[in-house]
C-alpha cells in the first residue's frame, strides 16, 4: 500500500480541529500536516502556517512533505460571508482553485472539498431536498460552494483528479466552536446550558434545519475518502443527513438534562439565511454508493454533548 501523507488546510476550524486528531490516529502523527492561516497553540503534531490564497505557499508545503492527499477546509461561512460578499467570493474561490490546481499539477491522489446545505435555495422541496435538486443558492457562501461542486466535477472529468465532497448540514461538536455560520446556535446553546447561562437564540423557535453530530460528520468524511474510487458516482457533492430539529426541539432535549435552562429568541439577519435552506435532506445516494449511515439522533447527541462539556467546564447544570 502506498504511504499516505495528508495536508489539512484550515486545521484550526471547527471540523479541522477534530479531523486532524482523527487522521493522526489513522495515519500516524508524522503523516498528517495541519495548516492554517493562524498558529495552532499546543498542537501535538506537524503544523505549517499557510495562507491558501497563495498558490506557491501551498505547493511548497506539498513538495516539502510529499503530500498525497489534501483536505481543504478553509472557507468563509454563510453568516460572515453576507457581511463581505465580494471578499467572500474572492477568498473562497481563490483558495479552492489554488488547491485543485496544486493537486492536479503535483499528482495528489485525493482531495476532500466540503460543500454545504447552503447550495440549495427556494427551488427545492425544503421538506425533502433531493440529491439532484436544482441549485439556486441565496448566500455568497452557497454560491461559492455550488460553483466549487461544479469545479470539483470538472477537475474529475477533465483531469481525473479524485476530488470527493459532502454537503454538510450544521455540524455540532463539543471539541471546537464554529465561526460565522447560521447553524452555530446549535453548538453555542449547549455551552450556555452547561455553564448555567440563559441563551438568546438568533433564529426563531420553529426554524428547522438539518444537523449532524461531529462524530458522524468525521466518520462520513473518512468513509467517503476511503471508499473505492468506483463507488463514488457523484462528483459534485453528496447530500448527507442525520437529524433535523428546531431551536425549540433542541431546547426541550437539553431541558431533559438541565430543567432550569432558559432560552429566549431574538432573530437577526441569519433568520433569512436559514429560511432559504432545506429542513431535511435526502441522502439515499450516499447510503447506496458508500454505505453512509448516521449513528446519532438529537437525544443521543444531547447526552454526549452535555456530558463532554460538563467535563470541560467542570460544571453541571443539574448541580446548580
Ligand atoms: C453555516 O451555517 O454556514 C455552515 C453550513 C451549514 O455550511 N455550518
Amino acid at each position: 500500500m502506498n504511504k499516505n501523507t495528508i495536508l489539512i488546510i484550515g486545521a484550526n476550524g471547527q471540523l479541522g480541529t477534530v479531523l486532524g486528531n482523527e487522521l493522526q490516529e489513522l495515519y500516524g502523527k508524522e503523516n498528517v500536516i495541519a495548516s492554517d492561516i493562524s498558529p495552532k497553540p499546543n498542537f501535538n503534531g506537524i503544523f505549517e502556517l499557510l495562507d491558501a490564497t497563495d498558490y506557491d505557499a501551498i505547493e511548497n508545503v506539498v513538495l516539502k512533505y510529499s503530500v498525497t492527499q489534501i483536505y481543504h477546509l478553509a472557507a468563509i461561512l454563510s453568516a460572515n460571508g453576507e457581511k463581505h460578499p465580494l471578499r467572500t467570493w474572492d477568498l473562497n474561490m481563490t483558495m479552492m482553485l489554488n488547491v485543485f490546481e496544486v493537486a492536479r499539477l503535483n499528482n495528489i491522489e485525493k482531495v476532500f472539498f466540503p460543500s454545504s446545505i447552503a447550495v440549495f435555495g427556494d427551488a427545492v422541496d425544503r421538506e425533502n431536498t433531493l440529491q439532484e435538486s436544482y441549485l439556486n443558492p441565496e448566500t455568497v457562501y452557497g454560491i461559492s460552494k455550488a460553483s466549487g461542486e461544479n469545479w470539483a466535477q470538472y477537475y474529475f472529468k477533465k483531469y481525473d483528479l479524485d476530488i470527493r465532497s459532502l454537503r454538510y448540514p450544521g455540524v455540532i461538536g463539543y471539541q471546537s466552536l464554529p465561526g460565522g455560520g447560521t447553524t452555530d446556535y446549535a453548538v453555542e446553546i449547549y455551552h450556555s446550558a452547561v455553564k448555567d447561562e440563559d441563551f438568546t437564540c438568533f433564529l426563531k423557535d420553529d426554524t428547522v434545519l438539518p444537523m449532524i453530530f461531529m462524530d458522524d460528520a468525521i466518520r462520513a468524511t473518512i468513509e467517503l475518502m476511503n471508499a473505492p474510487k468506483e463507488k463514488i458516482k457523484i462528483r459534485t457533492s453528496y447530500n448527507i443527513a442525520s437529524m433535523s430539529f428546531s431551536p425549540k426541539e433542541i431546547t426541550s432535549a437539553i431541558k431533559e438534562e438541565c430543567p432550569n435552562f432558559k432560552v429566549d429568541y431574538k432573530p437577526d439577519f441569519r433568520q433569512e439565511i436559514a429560511d432559504g435552506w432545506p429542513k431535511l435532506i435526502d441522502d439515499t445516494a450516499a447510503r447506496e454508493d458508500w454505505n453512509w449511515n448516521p449513528k446519532y439522533d438529537l437525544k443521543s447527541m444531547t447526552i454526549e454533548m452535555l456530558s463532554k462539556l460538563k467535563e470541560k467546564y467542570k460544571a453541571s447544570c443539574t448541580d446548580i
